[in-house]
């Protein structure tokens, strides 16, 4: 049985590639309880949110309706998993705290075009069940701290205060993801107060008109705005910046220089990557309004699925060879600043050759 992400968008093609019984689409949970209820017989037909094959065809049932909360769920079964799996202590900003991973949302409503998880409903967990979470963690890991790995948790600020006003007093260290366009100074001071250490922020780029190209929906404003209160809180700063996106240029690119070369005091680490169409994505899905060439939807497609790799990307994705020289000079010109400004504390992959 397969599920997550890929799958959800491809099921189809992914019970064509990798010939498992069962697709998961949607949410899992349920699911994987009534397919085992099914292993023996095999009758899957009114299991909601699955595909299959029956004969040569693949079949899909009704879809899986959204759990009404997420509260509900049982904590993961963590102690099935090898404990160096699950718990870290080089992975939570620049400490050495004991750390786990979490997650206490899911979803995301807003569209950006690049983003595989956009415009799905938000669900989050009650600041209780947070806490049970992370009290549980405490007792049987002794955790110092945790990394919420939400796409984007702070869309409802309501429960985002339910969650810090509810573990307050645990006294643990913490970071989570989010865009510069929800936060305000208060909610950040009572995040502050609440342990966490780090925000990292999508800014993707410092150009305007790709912002606007991307439907991120945010301005340099906002950015140097939450920088500025994120660090009046006391909380670090981490920013990702995607280079390439269509329609990315000289101009563009020199953009994003100068916004990160005037916000570099404040900002403590940087995770440059590069464009990649990721299918699921509204740029994948419409290739001809992108001059997008060489994806899998396309004429000449290899089947294989590894090339979608924001680090390890050597595709000539979308435009002109002039275009793409552009991209390729800028986004070297990018990595060496990024390198620079913050030595230690960046990621990036490698400059790219320039033919395609
Ligand atoms: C954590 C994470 C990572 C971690 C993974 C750590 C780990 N060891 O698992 C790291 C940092 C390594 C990572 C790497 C990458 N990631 Co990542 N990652 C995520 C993130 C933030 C959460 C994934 C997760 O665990 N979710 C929690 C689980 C519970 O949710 P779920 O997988 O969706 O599963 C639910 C259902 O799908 C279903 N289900 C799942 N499995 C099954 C199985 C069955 C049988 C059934 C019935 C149901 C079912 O039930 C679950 C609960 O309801 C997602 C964002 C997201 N929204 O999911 C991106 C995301 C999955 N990543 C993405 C990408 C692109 C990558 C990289 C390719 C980036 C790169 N480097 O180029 C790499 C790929 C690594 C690889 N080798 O595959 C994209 C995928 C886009 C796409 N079109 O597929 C996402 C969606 C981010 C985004 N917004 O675009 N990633
Ligand atoms: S990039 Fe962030 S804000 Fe945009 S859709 Fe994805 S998770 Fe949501």
């Amino acid at each position: 049985m397969v599920g997550g992400v890929h799958p959800n968008f491809y099921p189809e093609q992914t019970l064509a590639d990798i010939e498992p019984d069962v697709v998961g689409i949607g949410e899992g949970e349920e699911t994987l309880l009534q397919l085992l209820d099914h292993a023996r017989d095999r009758r899957f037909e009114d299991v909601d949110g699955i595909c299959y094959r029956q004969g040569d065809k693949a079949v899909r049932t009704r879809p899986r309706t959204l759990m009404r909360s997420i509260d509900a769920l049982p904590l993961p079964a963590r102690h099935l998993l090898p404990v160096e799996d699950l718990v870290m202590s080089d992975r939570l900003s620049d400490t050495d705290l004991r750390m786990a991973h979490t997650m206490f949302s899911r979803g995301c409503p807003f569209p950006c075009r690049f983003c595989a998880a956009a415009q799905t409903r938000i669900q989050y967990r009650s600041g209780a069940s947070a806490r049970r979470e992370l009290v549980d963690m405490i007792e049987r890991y002794g955790i110092e701290g945790f990394a919420i790995v939400d796409d984007n948790f702070i869309v409802n600020k309501n429960k985002v205060r339910d969650i810090c006003t509810s573990i307050t007093d645990l006294h643990l260290r913490w970071s989570a993801l989010s865009r510069v366009d929800t936060v305000d100074e208060s909610l950040l001071a009572d995040m502050a107060r609440s342990g966490c250490l780090e925000i990292k922020y999508g800014m993707e780029s410092g150009s305007p008109k790709i912002l606007k190209a991307m439907r991120k929906n945010i301005t340099p404003d906002h950015i140097r705005r939450a920088v500025q209160w994120s660090r009046s809180a006391g909380i670090s700063v981490k920013l990702f910046l995607i280079h390439g996106y269509p329609g990315e240029d000289r101009q563009s690119t020199g953009e994003t220089i100068d916004l990160l070369t005037e916000l570099a005091p404040h900002i403590d680490r940087v995770s440059l990557f590069r464009f990649v169409p990721l299918p699921g994505t509204y740029v994948y899905d419409h290739p001809d309004e992108f001059d997008l060439h060489g994806t899998s939807s396309q004429p000449g497609w290899k089947g294989d699925w590894s090339q979608y790799h924001i680090h390890h990307n050597d595709t000539h994705w979308w435009g002109t060879d002039e275009q793409f020289a552009a991209v390729q000079a800028g986004y070297d010109e990018l990595a060496s600043l990024v390198s620079t400004l913050w030595p230690d504390r960046h990621e990036s992959g490698p400059s790219l050759p320039t033919a395609r």
